[in-house]
């Protein structure tokens, strides 16, 4: 089989809204990121991935679509669209979509006939169900807080939305929902986009008889569900295979097992998948909204596994540190105050020597922070917001609620891409959406791309590197030092080769010795060095003292 394209690409993830406006609404734009495609390629990515730009009413920032067909107004037009496609495939770079098919926003004109009354044709595009005894029909939780079920006094049932209450999720059971999506991918295509971002792809399926959930939040009843695998076939034959393309699935609380089902080629489902184990660690209890220090041993532990087992099982791994969802991780894994620079150095290299498909989001490359917003209303996040307002009717203190919002909410990396000192940091000649960092006299990509130092510069070749060895694609995965409490350390080989990846994940010195079962084969100790985040680096990999976040590569052979 041919090597598919995107095995060794790199995405940038852009979040239109914030990224760049040319209007001066406050609002960011299609035409904004036309204007920084040169910058992108400078950067060296190969892929862009668009968060939602549809028509919505933007309760959740688009991924409530309430027309598939259309550009959301504040972004700009299809003709904007198009030529957005055009310019980025004339400076090599690919466009993938967002597209959220779980659910629509109930302003969609399917919703608002399916609405309407018990037999209208569109009523099986959703999903409705009688209450049981004055209750919801189960006792299911949304996502972003509260019940799942939402009372419709028109025809006196309950529909369901495992997000917000204006997100109400399709029947995937009905054929005719099924063929009007791969319809609409299809148009996408026939534009010329190279693939999608498939949003909660996982959750598509649901179990058909409803059960309540005695021990959770009823997501073991929807998550991989029943029909799943069946129905990205059919995607994968309707639409996917017929395009040159790639696909990448958000797979919600997934397993590996069902990963490497996604994203195996020969089973002709997804190119890869997204699964979020690694940023839990930082939840105690299983509870994002808590404030926990990240277990370390666990971080390193889970995305070991991923790499060996789907690695094992023929999948393949999309890479992330960052997206819209996410603190900031230069915030959260690192340290975002005298160490930003190396800290955020050394993040990237420790995901972008993996195997997989590396994902930066947006300003992620410059070692942009959380914002630290003091207040409710600087948040804009509809879960955020939800979060806040249940918190405190269970009466928890409103500081305390800040507090968590401050390191968890999703508004941490939705504030405006820093580009320069000048006023909103360059985003807006107006006033912007959401506020923008303080930080961003210092944290800028005018600044960024004037030093060669930079984290910039460190993505680039980065992103360099995995064009010029095919070990970082190709190499088996090894963790070493599995229980030492600062050293994220591990080797890829490949063909005789071999990459030793050293990280230091604290501000404190450590010291790393090669453990005697560890092979490798080189010069006895001496090896260049690929990239490190330090100005000098150690002459002897079997041996050495890491500083506060350095990180080093080796290469052998
Ligand atoms: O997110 C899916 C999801 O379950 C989580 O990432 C969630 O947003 C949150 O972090 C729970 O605490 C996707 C999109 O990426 C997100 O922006 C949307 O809000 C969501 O689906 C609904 O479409």
């Amino acid at each position: 089989m041919k090597e598919p394209w995107w095995r060794r690409s790199v995405v940038y993830q852009i979040y239109p809204k914030s990224f760049k406006d040319t209007t001066g609404n406050g609002v960011g734009d299609l035409r904004g990121i036309i204007e920084k495609l040169d910058y992108l390629k400078e950067l060296g990515v190969d892929v862009v991935w668009l968060t939602p730009i549809y028509k919505s009413p933007q309760r959740d920032n688009g991924y409530d679509i309430s027309d598939y067909f259309s550009i959301h107004e504040e972004y700009g037009t299809m003709e904007d669209f198009e030529s957005l496609l055009d310019e980025a495939h004339k400076r090599g770079i690919r466009l993938i979509m967002d597209l959220v098919v779980n659910h629509t926003s109930t302003e969609h004109p399917w919703f608002q006939e399916s609405r309407k009354s018990k037999d209208n044709p569109y009523r099986d595009f959703y999903i409705w169900k009688d209450g049981a005894d004055g209750a919801p029909p189960t006792n299911w939780e949304s996502k972003f807080g509260g019940g799942a079920w939402e009372y419709d006094e028109q025809t006196g049932q309950y529909y369901l939305h495992l997000f917000d209450v204006t997100q109400a999720d399709l029947n995937w059971e009905n054929e005719k929902v099924r063929r009007e999506v791969y319809e609409m991918m299809k148009f996408w295509f026939e534009k010329g986009v190279d693939g999608f971002r498939l949003d909660v792809i996982n959750l598509i399926s649901k179990d058909q008889s409803f059960p309540n959930d005695d021990e959770g939040d009823g997501r073991r009843f929807y998550t991989d569900g029943p029909r799943v695998h069946e129905f990205m076939k059919e995607m994968n034959r309707e639409a996917f295979s017929k395009y040159d393309s790639m696909t990448v699935g958000e797979m919600s609380s997934t397993t590996i097992g069902n990963c490497i089902k996604y994203s195996n080629p020969e089973r002709k489902e997804l190119s890869m998948t997204f699964n979020f184990h690694h940023l839990k660690v930082d939840y105690e209890g299983g509870d994002k909204w808590t404030l926990a220090d990240f277990d370390f041993l666990a971080l390193k532990r889970i995305l070991s596994t991923w790499q060996e087992e789907m690695n094992r099982g023929g999948g393949w791994n999309a890479l992330f540190w960052c997206n819209h969802d996410q603190p900031r991780v230069v915030s959260r894994y690192g340290n975002d105050g005298k160490y930003r620079v190396e800290s955020a150095k050394m993040l990237a290299t420790t995901i972008h020597m993996m195997q997989g498909t590396p994902y930066i989001y947006q300003g992620e490359e410059i070692g942009m922070t959380n914002p630290g917003f003091e207040s409710i209303e600087n948040y804009r996040d509809v879960e955020s917001l939800n979060i806040f307002r249940l918190k405190k009717a269970s009466g928890m203190d409103e500081k305390e609620i800040l507090e968590i919002l401050k390191s968890k909410s999703r508004d941490n990396s939705r504030t405006p891409v820093q580009w320069d000192a000048s006023a909103n940091a360059g985003f807006t000649t107006g006033t912007p959406w959401i506020g923008v960092a303080g930080n961003y006299p210092d944290i800028n990509v005018e600044k960024a791309v004037a030093d060669r130092d930079s984290v910039f510069y460190y993505y680039k070749k980065l992103i360099g590197l995995r064009k010029e060895y095919d070990i970082i694609t190709f190499g088996d995965y090894k963790l070493l030092l599995a229980d030492d409490p600062r050293i994220f350390a591990y080797t890829r080989s490949w063909n005789g080769e071999t990459l030793l990846v050293v990280n230091n994940f604290y501000g404190e010195d450590a010291q790393f010795e090669l453990p005697d079962d560890v092979r490798i084969d080189g010069d006895g100790g001496k090896a260049s060095v690929l990239i490190s985040n330090y100005k000098d680096q150690p002459g002897d990999y079997l041996s050495f003292t890491l500083r506060p976040y350095e990180s080093v590569v080796f290469h052998l052979k």
